[in-house]
């Protein structure tokens, strides 16, 4: 296991990689090249660039995330081998610069949806979270102009404004898209990029619905074991692997999230760990990391991920905005270093327990 926090890239995030080189047993990034679209080609001199920039803060790039899948390709549209085909080229670069991981995502129009980006806490921290009746009332078009004034200031990943301005017609682009269509359209994807994917040493990790049902009626396909072992069965090559996000699969209370990542042995390429505190079945929000302060017990999945032998990198994923600090929601410098040592400790135990040959199970 290696612990990574993610980076934006120096013209988007507010948090350096010299404060990420100073986060305990922080060693590599989780990064991007922000400012492409989905579709288009990284060369190899921009990919290089970014390396560059990483390595000399003293850290090195654990993986993408992401390059991000355009929407002719998840509909099958007009454009979608000319996509496969740049994307094909990306993952060839990626590999020649020594990167061997790409998070990526299948989710349609939007990509994680929460309904508030700076709910107030007892503790007075503010958290992103979800409240179903608040989504059941609201106009999808309208989602974006909801939320983006609770940003900072920030682009946030897949909430592109740009993109969202066509939010309409992105809608519409999906009127004949179902499940099926969809898993299809996937299926259709991994079977193009599998052969570059494996010249290369590529594991392909990609990131679950969030949250994990239907909202605004467009289909998800990535939200539970069941549906996971079908894509990994559709294209059984061990390139064709999975982010293991907890707050995501989490929203799903039915999802037990140790027993899924015991299933899905082998096959997790990344890991996001972090907490969900729950107020009712449709609402929740994101907590600190800490078991205590949420709803998932922290420790059976860091034990879950020890035991299946996981050795990609994770990241703390969101955190709370503390500190009065000013970021992208979720991205902040402070809370996702608690959760990066926080983490780091209930690894070291798991792994010092395990030494012992003493019994994890406390
Ligand atoms: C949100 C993230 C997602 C994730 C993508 C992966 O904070 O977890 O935006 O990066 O879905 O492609």
């Amino acid at each position: 296991m290696e612990m990574t926090l993610r980076y934006y890239g120096k013209d988007y995030d507010t948090v350096t990689l010299q404060q990420i080189r100073q986060i305990p047993g922080v060693t590599g990034v989780i990064t991007t090249l922000y400012s492409k679209q989905p579709g288009e080609l990284w060369t190899r001199e921009e990919i290089r660039a970014l390396k560059e920039e990483v390595e000399a803060a003293g850290l090195h790039i654990s993986g993408i995330e992401s390059v991000n899948i355009s929407d002719a390709i998840k509909v099958g549209g007009p454009e979608r081998d000319q996509h496969i085909a740049n994307y094909i080229e990306t993952l060839e670069n990626l590999g020649k610069e020594d990167i061997h991981l790409v998070c990526y995502n299948f989710m349609p129009v939007f990509d994680w949806t929460r309904t508030e980006l700076a709910r107030v806490r007892p503790d007075g921290s503010t958290v992103l979270a979800y409240n179903q009746a608040a989504v059941d009332a609201l106009d999808p078009e309208k989602m974006f102009e909801s939320i983006s004034g609770d940003s900072n200031g920030a682009i946030m990943p897949g909430w592109e404004p740009e993109r969202m301005a066509h939010v309409k017609e992105l809608f519409e682009m999906y009127a004949d898209i179902d499940s099926e269509k969809l898993f299809e359209n996937l299926v259709y994807f991994l079977k193009k990029i599998m052969p570059v994917c494996n010249e290369y040493d590529i594991r392909m990790a990609i990131h679950p619905d969030d949250p994990a049902w239907s909202v605004f009626g467009l289909p998800r396909i990535i939200i539970n074991k069941e549906n996971i072992l079908r894509m990994m069965k559709a294209v059984d090559d061990v390139h064709n692997g999975v982010t293991f996000c907890s707050g995501s699969y989490g929203t799903n209370l039915e999802n037990d999230l140790p027993e899924m990542i015991r299933a899905l042995k082998g096959r997790i390429h990344f890991a996001h760990v972090r907490n969900l505190k729950f107020n009712s079945p449709g609402d929740f929000e994101e907590s600190a990391h800490l078991s205590s302060d949420g709803t998932f017990d922290m420790y059976e999945i860091m034990r879950a991920l020890y035991e299946t032998g996981f050795d990609g990198p994770i990241r703390p994923d969101h955190g709370r905005m503390i500190w009065g600090e000013k970021a992208m929601p979720g991205y902040g410098l402070y809370d996702r270093a608690l959760g990066a040592t926080y983490l780091n400790g209930l690894w070291e135990a798991i792994d010092k327990a395990a030494h012992r040959g003493a019994p994890s199970q406390p």
